[in-house]
């Protein structure tokens, strides 16, 4: 079969909730993938920042081999030898004490607000049903009905109602709004620390500080969404490690797995993860051995081969190059880490036709918001990489 066959067939059968670059791949290695046709490109967004590691890493690929021959699936009715492992260097990275399996980074997300509401009511001592979570404009969390319920794009939520209360929504990046928002019934905030989707939006510097002290004065959990941000992206283990806080809650997904299968979880303290009792959430396939063997040996890559200190070291060289680039089209370029915007002006036309342009040249990046262009390779690249990569990119924002 052609390249056009394969889209064909999506076409026919899939339903219609994508619009992908027609690009249509079958092999990957490290920051190379391959299409049908044998052309290689160089992958600039790491499937949303879930290949941190590199396409197919062979030690992770090894773990799901050996595992997948060994046992795959017990469900939590029964323990297995895998989970305990998985949970201990979970812990180990990210100081949390506490963690809760789940599969996408959605259902981590729909845990942690489960788990808020629970304190709310069990803890704080909010009124039956009274819990209110604040989040932030332009937020992403997923896509379940209670998620979209608190998103700020009109076509995420559109036609999918009755949607979910509680929860306020406040500007991103802006302290007084979170001091101004907060009630007797706040349960939490929960906040990305660089709002992916929203556009790659840093926000000021000290801001999770400064929120994290607001919540502590008001008993109001922390929660940080970490699943595009975490492990290893924005040049630390996980982004709010720039800053000195910490969290009554962190969701990580994604680069959890290397890619390799979906694996996320829910970090918390004892207070706060201590709300679950037996019953309460749960998963057929959250913790299974092979998820956990994958997550171990994926957070073991990240960390022997120095994969955020990559992140802050290439990240920055990426970025001074994008800098130098004489284009007409540019408006900002901005990011952490490896985690990269190019934003255009609007005069430009839209990032989509530029995403199209960088991948005849060989490079597979995705527009975000309209306007930008997100760069997020895999984080084992290397300069001869960016080199190559930055060639080809001054070449596109240079055309017409
Ligand atoms: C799609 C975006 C990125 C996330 C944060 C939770 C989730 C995500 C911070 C949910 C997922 C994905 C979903 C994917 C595209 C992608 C995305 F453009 F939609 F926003 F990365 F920027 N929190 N983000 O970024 O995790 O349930 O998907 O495992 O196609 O919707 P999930």
């Amino acid at each position: 079969m052609n390249a056009h066959q394969f889209i064909e067939l999506e076409n026919q059968y899939g339903a219609n909730n994508y619009h992908p670059l027609d690009v249509v791949l079958t092999r990957g290695e490290g920051v190379w993938v391959w299409d049908v046709d044998g052309k290689k490109y160089l992958d600039c967004l790491s499937a949303y920042s879930a290949v941190n590691q590199g396409h197919c890493h062979p030690r992770i690929a090894n773990v799901v081999a050996e595992q997948a021959r060994r046992l795959t699936l017990t469900s939590r009715a029964f323990r297995n030898d895998q989970l305990g492992l998985f949970y201990q260097k979970l812990v180990e990275i990210s100081g949390m004490p506490k963690v809760l399996p789940m599969n996408s980074g959605a259902e981590a997300v729909e845990t942690a607000l489960k788990a808020i509401r629970k304190w709310a009511y069990t803890v704080k001592g909010v009124p039956e049903d009274q819990a209110e979570i604040i989040v932030c404009a332009n937020n992403f969390h997923g896509r379940t009905i209670t998620i979209i319920s608190f998103s700020t794009e009109e076509q995420y939520r559109r036609g999918f109602g009755p949607l979910t209360p509680g929860f306020k929504i406040i500007p991103f990046g802006d302290v007084d709004a979170l001091k101004a928002a907060i009630t007797p019934n706040t349960a939490a905030f929960l906040v990305e620390p660089i709002q992916g989707e929203g556009g790659i939006i840093v926000p000021p510097a000290g801001y999770l500080e400064a929120a994290e002290k607001v919540c502590r004065e008001n008993n109001v959990l922390f929660v940080l969404d970490e699943i595009q941000t975490g492990l290893g992206r924005t040049g630390k283990m996980f982004a709010h490690q720039y800053e000195n806080v910490k969290p009554d809650g962190l969701i990580v997904g994604k680069a959890l797995s290397g890619g390799f299968y979906p694996v996320s979880a829910f970090l918390a303290t004892e207070e706060l993860m201590g709300v679950f009792k037996p019953g309460d959430h749960g998963s057929t396939f959250g913790g299974n051995p092979l998820a956990a063997a994958i997550g171990r040996t994926a957070l073991e890559v990240l960390v022997e081969e120095k994969l955020p200190e990559r992140a802050a070291e290439m990240g920055e060289y990426f970025m001074e190059g994008l800098r130098k680039i004489k284009s007409p089209h540019v408006k900002e370029i901005r990011g952490k880490g490896l985690l990269i915007g190019v934003e255009l002006k609007h005069e430009a036309g839209g990032a989509r036709r530029f995403c199209e342009a960088l991948a005849q040249e060989g490079i597979l990046s995705k527009e975000t918001h309209e306007h930008v262009i997100r760069f997020a390779p895999p984080l084992v690249i290397g300069k001869e990489e960016i080199d190559w990569a930055l060639a080809r990119i001054e070449k596109v924002l240079q055309m017409d």
